[in-house]
C-alpha cells in the first residue's frame, strides 16, 4: 500500500489486478518492491493476452484427434486433455481398512456406464471437480512470451458437464430432482469464487451426426463404452445443438451467453487427410485472432 500511494492510480489499479491475477493464476507473492511490481503489470499483460477455448462435441466426435492437430500445428496453442484417465481409477479406502490395507481403486466411468441411477451424480461430481482443476491451471510460461495469439486449449469444459452431461442425467432421469439442485448449487457457487479463472473466451463445436459418432465410437472401442446406444448421442447431440446453434438452454452465467462459437463440421473425416486439416486450421486461426 506504501508503494501503491506513491504511484498514479492508473499504475495502482494495475497493480490491484497484477496481484489479483498473481494471486489466483499464478500464485507468485506479492509484490514487495517497484521492480517487482513492473515485472507482475508485465504478466498480467501477457497473461491477458492468453485466450482460453474449449472444445465442445459429441461424444467421440474426434475431439481429442482435433487437439492434437491443433497441438502440432502452433507453439502458441497448448491443449489441456479431458482428465479422463483419472475418472477411470479413483482411489479409495473402505471403512475398516483405514490407515491400514491397500487403497481400493475404481472404474467410475465404466460404474457409471453400468448402473448410471446408482452413480451418475457420483461421476458428474467427480468428472466436473476434476476439470474444475485443469481448467484453472496456470498457462505454460511459454505461452505468456508467445509473439502471435497464445491459446490454451481445453477439450470440453465446466460448463459442457453441466449443460450437455449433468442436465442430460437429468432429464433422463439417472440424476434425481434433488441430486440436480444440490449439484447446480455447488455448480453456481464455485463458479461465481472461482469463475474469473475459468471463463472462456471461445468455444469450437465439433458437429457431426450421431450416427458418425457412433460409428467412431465402435472404431475405438473403449471398453466402458461398450453399451452406448445411438439413442443416448441422438441425445446428447440435441443437447449440444441446444446449447451452442439453436442458444435455448437455459444458462447461468452472464459471460457465457455472449462467448463466441466456431461450428466445424466435424462430418468429413479429417484424421488423415492433409487438405481438410489445413482448411480446418486456417478455420480455427481466423477464429482466434478475432477473440
Ligand atoms: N463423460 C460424461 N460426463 C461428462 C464428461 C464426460 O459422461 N461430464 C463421458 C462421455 C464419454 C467420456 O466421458 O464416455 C469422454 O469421452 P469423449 O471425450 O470421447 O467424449
Ligand atoms: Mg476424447
Amino acid at each position: 500500500a506504501v508503494i501503491c500511494r506513491c504511484l498514479g492510480s492508473n499504475t495502482y489499479h494495475k497493480l490491484c489486478i497484477a496481484n489479483k491475477i498473481a494471486k489466483t493464476r499464478l500464485m507468485t507473492k506479492t509484490p514487495s518492491s517497484s521492480a517487482q511490481l513492473h515485472i507482475d503489470t508485465k504478466h498480467m499483460d501477457s497473461l491477458s493476452r492468453v485466450k482460453r477455448v474449449s472444445i465442445e462435441g459429441n461424444i467421440a466426435v474426434g475431439k481429442s484427434t482435433f487437439a492434437r492437430l491443433l497441438q502440432s500445428q502452433n507453439q502458441d496453442w497448448e491443449v489441456a486433455q479431458e482428465p479422463i484417465s483419472k475418472w477411470q481409477s479413483v482411489e479409495s479406502t473402505s471403512s475398516q481398512a483405514v490407515g491400514s490395507a491397500q487403497p481400493t481403486v475404481s472404474n467410475l466411468l465404466q460404474m457409471m456406464y453400468q448402473d448410471p441411477q446408482r452413480w451418475s451424480y457420483t461421476f458428474q461430481t467427480f468428472s466436473c471437480m476434476s476439470r474444475m482443476r485443469t481448467q484453472l491451471q496456470p498457462p505454460p510460461a511459454r505461452l505468456l512470451y508467445a509473439q502471435g495469439t497464445p491459446v490454451q486449449v481445453f477439450e470440453r469444459s465446466v460448463y459442457s458437464d453441466r449443460y450437455i452431461f449433468a442436465l442430460n442425467m437429468f432429464e433422463l432421469g439417472c440424476i434425481s430432482a434433488v441430486e440436480w439442485a444440490v449439484y447446480q448449487d455447488w455448480h453456481s457457487f464455485l463458479l461465481e469464487q472461482f469463475g474469473h479463472r475459468a471463463q472462456l473466451e471461445g468455444i469450437i463445436y465439433l458437429q457431426a451426426p450421431p450416427e458418425t459418432c457412433m460409428a467412431r465410437l465402435r472404431k475405438r472401442g473403449r471398453g466402458e463404452e461398450r453399451g452406448v446406444q445411438l439413442t443416448y448421442l441422438e441425445k446428447l447431440h440435441v443437447q449440444h445443438e441446444n446449447w451452442l446453434v439453436n442458444k435455448s438452454t437455459e444458462l447461468h452465467f452472464e459471460h457465457l451467453k455472449q462467448v463466441p462459437v466456431l461450428t466445424v463440421d466435424a462430418s468429413v473425416e479429417f484424421e488423415r487427410d492433409p487438405e481438410v486439416q489445413e482448411r480446418l486450421i486456417t478455420q480455427v486461426q481466423t477464429f482466434f485472432s478475432g477473440l
